[in-house]
């Protein structure tokens, strides 16, 4: 089990930490969602119990959370109100979601938390970071990731993949390339800075990133991810059969 400090306080509503909390984070076509699904591919060929979430999403208040955000476009959302509401999904996605799997002894894979309210709201919309780590703590009681791996690529690669997959752009990625340029350096600085991360680079080929992904998983969790119980070399998979 980790010892790198990470995981704050108690769990929500009580209960012993025994899972992991890791999350996938990045700019939009970072290759969160592909990544997330090679990763509970592999963990589970181990026998590792893990489960895959995402956010805002994974609970009901927090699915009609995205919807609001990410869909209605014609809502003028100013930069506050979006950081609240992303934070009140947060609320109930730690507490209904993440605290009973890591009381579970799960292994919970999440795309996006916490440092996507640093990026975007934060370094992307410009409130003062320390007043959004002080009501993002309020929100989630405190608990942390074990792990925050972040697949770090320039926002206009991300955005190329998208256009490539067909995917239109929602409400937030709609607010600019200056926006979402800021919002790629909070990342890089984020998953520079902070202890608890990972800067993984995001451009090679899936199949590379995948691999450096599980290499950092098996040096910071040899017990629980079971070093030496199954090889870090990527199998073939379908990421988008496992999609939330
Ligand atoms: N948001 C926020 O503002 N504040 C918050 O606190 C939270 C969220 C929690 C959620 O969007 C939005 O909410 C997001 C931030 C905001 N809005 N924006 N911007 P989301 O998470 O649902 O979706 P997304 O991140 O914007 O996009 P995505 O589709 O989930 O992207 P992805 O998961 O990172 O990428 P992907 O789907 O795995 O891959 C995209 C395409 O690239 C696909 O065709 C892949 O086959 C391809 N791909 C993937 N990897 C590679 C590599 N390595 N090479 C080449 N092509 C690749």
């Amino acid at each position: 089990m980790s010892d790198s400090g990470a995981r704050g306080a108690p769990l929500p509503e009580g209960g012993e930490r025994r899972g992991l909390f890791i999350v996938v984070e990045g700019v939009e076509g970072a290759g969160k969602t592909t990544q997330v699904s090679l990763l509970l591919d592999w963990l589970r060929a181990q026998g590792v119990p893990a489960v895959r979430a995402r956010e805002p999403g994974g609970t009901p208040v927090g699915e009609a959370v995205r919807e609001v955000l990410l869909e209605r476009r014609e809502l003028d959302v100013g930069p506050e109100s979006e950081l609240l509401l992303m934070l009140a999904a947060r609320a109930a996605f730690v507490r209904d979601v993440v605290a009973p799997a890591l009381r579970e002894g799960r292994v919970m894979v999440s795309d996006r938390f916490d440092f996507s309210t640093f990026a975007y709201q934060g370094y992307g919309r410009g409130l003062p970071l320390d007043r959004i780590r002080v009501l993002n703590d309020f929100a989630t009681g405190g608990l942390r990731p074990d792990l925050v791996l972040v697949l770090d690529l320039p926002a206009g690669q991300g955005r190329a993949r998208q256009i490539g997959a067909g995917k239109e752009e929602d409400r937030i990625e709609a607010a600019g390339v200056d926006f979402l340029d800021r919002v790629a350096a909070g990342y890089r600085t984020l998953g520079a800075e902070e202890p608890h991360a990972r800067l993984v680079d995001a451009t090679p080929e899936v199949e590379v990133v995948q691999e450096a992904l599980r290499r950092i998983l098996v040096d910071h969790f040899p017990e629980p991810l079971g070093a030496g119980r199954g090889s870090t070399t990527t199998e073939p998979s379908n990421p988008r059969t496992d999609a939330p």
